[in-house]
């Protein structure tokens, strides 16, 4: 049992053993670094030790695992891209896509828990903040002693953020914060949430919000049938006085969240890969074993299609992705280039749990296998950090030119 106070966590471990291997059809892994392959081993089997055994027993009760913060801060999955001067990795771009495919591969409510601390929490920080702000939370929220969380969606603005109601005024030494948000990842159990909230002149700025200021609530959103393992929440802010001191200074305007939302994109294009690859892995071993007309499955025609279409899939969205961190590492990834990855990769990973499920017949729909779990959690997936459809109208004015939003 895991109690931080406010919540309790009480999974138990199940007996199942994690099967996984790792299928690599077009030597991707010679594009990797010796540093890439070290991070994604370790986290690899940290996944195979401390997320297997719970996860579908977590997701079947709607309970976030939250000892696990401490580990993934461990393994250095919170911030692994940004500077070791603050506590954090240090590692590039690429290191940084293989540990969100290995943490997805586990569960996306599981890799969520760390793109929100370190590329949704910390990244504004580090990327906006004063040197100050930065000394004060990176560290320790690199070391998972305080969880942060990102505001940015609103009950009436989700696709639209421009349109935010959430307002400070100045008072002072302080602004006066009022509104709320809505769908905010680890929301109910984060010390601390960066808030996009207009200013009187109605430009957006990053605000730093601690648990305990008064007016300051976080109410859990029940319910959901996707991303189980993730507790998500509302952030409300009823005249909540925050200092002048919380304002990140160096940005405003829209481009600072849409800047953390594309180092976020990013590594959920990373990381979807890693769900396909569980289905394909499991539908792959399922269809080897299971017989029917005297011979095992995966060797009638259909069966093959549907696994060769997913090899290649895998193979396609991992070229997508190594490319993409390539360019990242040298600073040359557009919005739009990554907008394209993560449509695609999250997408590829859907048709794959879809085509998996499919493979696994009825069992296919049990928590024996990890397969239904993934699908319904890619469909929150597929919905966050931009929605299919507005990824495509991303990539749609880049090639033509012509706004279609406006
Ligand atoms: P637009 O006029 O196009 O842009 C406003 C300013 O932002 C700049 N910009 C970007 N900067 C950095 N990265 C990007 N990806 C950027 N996209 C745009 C742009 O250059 C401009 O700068 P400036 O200097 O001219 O002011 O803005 P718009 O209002 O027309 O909106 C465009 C649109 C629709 C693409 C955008 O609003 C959008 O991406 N909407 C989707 C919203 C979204 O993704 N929400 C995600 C919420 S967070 C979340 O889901 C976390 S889940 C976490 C988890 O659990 O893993
Ligand atoms: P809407 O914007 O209302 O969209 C509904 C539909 O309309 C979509 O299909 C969309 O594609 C379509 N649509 C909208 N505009 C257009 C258009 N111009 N052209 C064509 N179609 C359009 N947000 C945060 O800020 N922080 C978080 O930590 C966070 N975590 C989340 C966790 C979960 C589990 C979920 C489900 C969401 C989370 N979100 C978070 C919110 C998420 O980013 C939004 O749900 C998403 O951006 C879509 O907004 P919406 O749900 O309001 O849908």
């Amino acid at each position: 049992m895991y109690d931080n106070g406010t919540h309790v966590y009480t999974v138990e471990k199940s007996v199942k053993t994690d099967l996984f291997e790792s299928h690599d059809h077009y030597n991707v892994d010679e594009l990797l670094s010796d540093d890439h392959k070290l991070a994604r081993d370790a986290v690899r089997d940290w996944v195979k030790a401390e997320v297997s055994p719970i996860i579908e027993d977590a997701s079947e009760k709607a309970q976030c695992p939250l000892h696990l913060f401490k580990g993934l801060a461990e393994i250095g999955a919170f911030g692994p891209s940004l500077p070791e001067k603050y506590g954090c990795g240090g590692m590039d771009e690429i290191a940084y896509g293989v540990i969100m495919q290995e943490l997805e591969r586990g569960d996306s409510g599981i890799r969520s828990m760390a793109s929100v601390q370190g590329s949704l929490a910390m990244y504004p920080i580090y990327r906006f903040g004063s040197e100050e702000q930065k000394m004060k939370w990176l560290p320790k929220m690199a070391s998972g002693e305080i969880i942060g969380c990102f505001g940015l969606t609103e009950p009436d603005h989700g696709s639209n953020p421009a349109g935010m109601t959430t307002n400070i005024k100045d008072d002072g030494d302080s602004v006066i914060l009022n509104g709320a948000k809505m769908w905010i990842t680890n929301s109910p159990v984060a010390d601390m949430a960066i808030v996009w909230a207009k200013n009187e002149e109605g430009r957006i700025k990053g605000v730093i919000v601690e648990r305990g200021m008064k007016g300051f609530t976080t109410p859990e959103i029940h319910g959901k049938l996707s991303l189980r393992a993730s507790i998500t929440g509302e952030l409300v802010f009823e005249d909540v006085r925050v200092p002048k001191a919380n304002i990140l200074p160096n940005v405003e305007g829209l481009k600072g969240p849409l800047s953390c939302l594309s180092k976020a994109r990013y590594g959920i294009a990373w990381g979807a890969i890693g769900a396909a690859m569980d289905c394909y892995d499991s539908a792959l071993r399922y269809s080897m074993q299971r017989e029917q007309f005297g011979r095992p499955i995966a060797g009638f025609q259909l069966t093959q299609k549907k696994l060769a279409e997913m090899i290649t899939e895998i193979t396609k969205a991992q070229l997508l992705a190594w490319r993409l961190g390539s360019l990242a590492n040298v600073g040359k990834a557009t919005p739009a280039q990554i907008s394209m990855a993560k449509r695609n990769n999250v997408n590829m990973a859907l048709e794959i749990a879809r085509e998996a499920r499919q493979i696994h017949g009825g069992m296919g729909i049990t928590s024996e296998y990890p397969i239904m779990r993934h699908m319904m959690n890619l469909e929150t997936v597929l919905t966050y950090e931009g929605t299919h459809d507005i990824h495509l109208l991303i990539t749609g004015m880049e090639v033509t030119g012509l706004n279609a939003f406006k």
